[in-house]
């Protein structure tokens, strides 16, 4: 199997966030207690608020044996236990799979395994998924490493995101803002070839008070990962209470035991942001063999095997005894994005509208220009920019909604969306990355993601009004990019 992969555009730009910015081993060194979260003098939460981390005291997993029905248990947000439905099936349910060619069911099962099938990945893939919004997430699934596996890129991660959408988001190397984006993978790690392939279990942790603008590690008990052996791991997350204090955590468990427990954490500045997506993720790149120093990076297999994932608000555990009725087959689960309104509030009613059939409709900066989408009409503008203001004016809520096609006549960088906040009395900002020239892309926003500051870290334009809007982007005066479809939602 050859190590060094080709990427579709599509899932690079898809995982750019993490694609550069873990580097195993790199780990140890920036390993760091979260910012202004001291331990010692912050009351640690109550220990009844975690589960027992006594495998023979079980979780949730207890009351189901062989999970039969854990589905059914109102603390439980999500199951798959792959036992239903093709690839194809699997996907549309969990809302999102990537390289779905190199995900497939296979009969090699765990031990415990109440089924038949398990989810096969060869050299990269992904399913992605969402919850309802929550508090505590706990996720447990069973995975096995190919016996030749090499050192892993990026493996399963739980994310907290204020404006979810169905795929996972960029941000590689950026620290999310505090009412955006938190995240944290539960990922085998070589420590700098330390360990044999895959590694160890740790930590790798996105949030706003991180040190590094690539992330922090947190190191678990370091016990050698077994390639060809089924793991049961469980991994929580669990947000502050409130915006003053450090009193979320996160902790994982492998086959029931507890391997790492990190309290301190001031993951969000509003409790608006909760943990709502579940990325089932298997990455891989010849970056971790090279940085790892593996002698035979060649001679290794690319493979692994995931089974009975679930997603609750309480500790789960391992799947305990058999099930009632021999074999069973869960009702798997399906993203909570598929529910409209149910993570975050729709827009009902359109605002504004442009097609610039009938003129420029009071945008400026540019002129009208054939070539518009579907052989309309559409708006051409320079870098400078095209700007429309006062038209409509609206109140930024969850639903507010801003979007438009573009396509770059000539190749060109970033396109920057400007919004002028009266309330911040400085520009909100929303980057578009990855046009193609000639092509026309579909631009949908929401106006919360507008932010202050070039890296869009500063305060949104949530809470303000939104009633004016420029595009611009860097490029020669002669360029062109076309604007069509313009639309803002309420
Ligand atoms: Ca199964
Ligand atoms: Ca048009």
């Amino acid at each position: 199997m050859v190590f060094s992969r080709i990427m579709t555009a599509a899932f690079v730009v898809a995982i750019a966030w993490i694609m550069i910015a873990h580097e195993p081993g790199h780990a140890g060194d920036d390993r760091v207690k979260p910012a202004g979260s001291a331990e010692d003098d912050l009351p640690l939460p109550p220990q009844a608020s975690l589960p027992a981390p006594r495998p023979d005291k079980g979780g949730l997993a207890s009351l189901y044996p062989g999970d039969e029905d854990i589905e059914r248990d109102p603390r439980v947000l999500f199951v798959d236990d792959f036992e239903t439905g093709n690839v194809e099936e699997t996907g549309a349910r969990w809302g999102s799979i990537h390289l779905k060619e190199n995900l497939g069911f296979v009969d090699d099962v765990h031990a415990n395994s109440p089924g038949n099938r398990s989810l096969h990945i060869a050299d990269n893939g992904h399913l992605f998924t969402h919850t309802v919004g929550v508090d505590t997430m706990y996720a447990r699934f069973y995975v096995k490493f190919h016996e030749k596996t090499g050192y892993i890129h990026h493996f399963v991660h739980l994310v907290a995101d204020r404006t979810p959408a169905p795929w996972p988001k960029g941000g590689a190397g950026e620290t999310p803002p505090g009412d955006a984006k938190f995240s944290t993978g539960i990922e085998p790690t070589g420590r700098w070839g330390k360990y044999p392939p895959p590694g160890v279990w740790n930590f790798y942790t996105y949030w706003h008070e991180m040190q590094t603008k690539w992330g922090s590690v947190y190191d678990g008990k370091q016990e050698p990962i077994v390639p060809g052996r089924w793991y049961c791991v469980e991994a929580m997350l669990k947000a502050n209470s409130s915006l003053e204090k450090a009193d979320g955590e996160q902790a994982f468990w492998v086959d029931g035991e507890l391997y790492g427990r990190f309290p301190g954490f001031r993951w969000r500045t509003t409790d608006k942001l909760r943990i709502n997506s579940f990325w089932l993720l298997y990455y891989n790149t010849d970056q971790p063999a090279r940085h790892n120093k593996d002698p035979r990076p060649e001679s290794r297999v690319m493979e692994v095997w995931f089974d009975d994932v679930v997603v609750a608000t309480e500790y789960i555990g391992p799947v305990h005894g058999r099930p009632k009725h021999g074999k069973k087959r869960a009702t798997p689960g399906r993203s909570a994005l598929m529910t409209p309104g149910l993570l975050i509030a729709q827009p009902d009613r359109t605002v504004f509208s442009q097609d610039f059939e009938q003129g420029p409709g009071g945008f400026l900066g540019g002129e009208l220009a054939d070539g518009g989408a579907d052989g309309s009409k559409a708006y051409a503008f320079p870098p400078t920019g095209t700007w429309l203001w006062d038209t409509y004016s609206v109140p930024v809520t969850d639903a507010t909604t801003v979007r438009f096609k573009l396509k770059p006549l000539q190749p060109v960088k970033d396109v920057t969306v400007l919004i002028w906040s009266k309330k911040l009395q400085d520009n909100c900002r929303y980057r578009i990355a990855g046009l193609q020239p000639g092509k026309w892309r579909d631009v949908e926003f929401r106006a919360m993601e507008a932010r202050v500051g070039w890296g869009m870290k500063g305060p949104s334009l949530e809470g303000d009004v939104l009633n004016n809007v420029k595009i611009v982007y860097e490029g020669d005066a002669e360029n062109r990019v076309l604007l069509d479809d313009v639309e803002i939602l309420d």
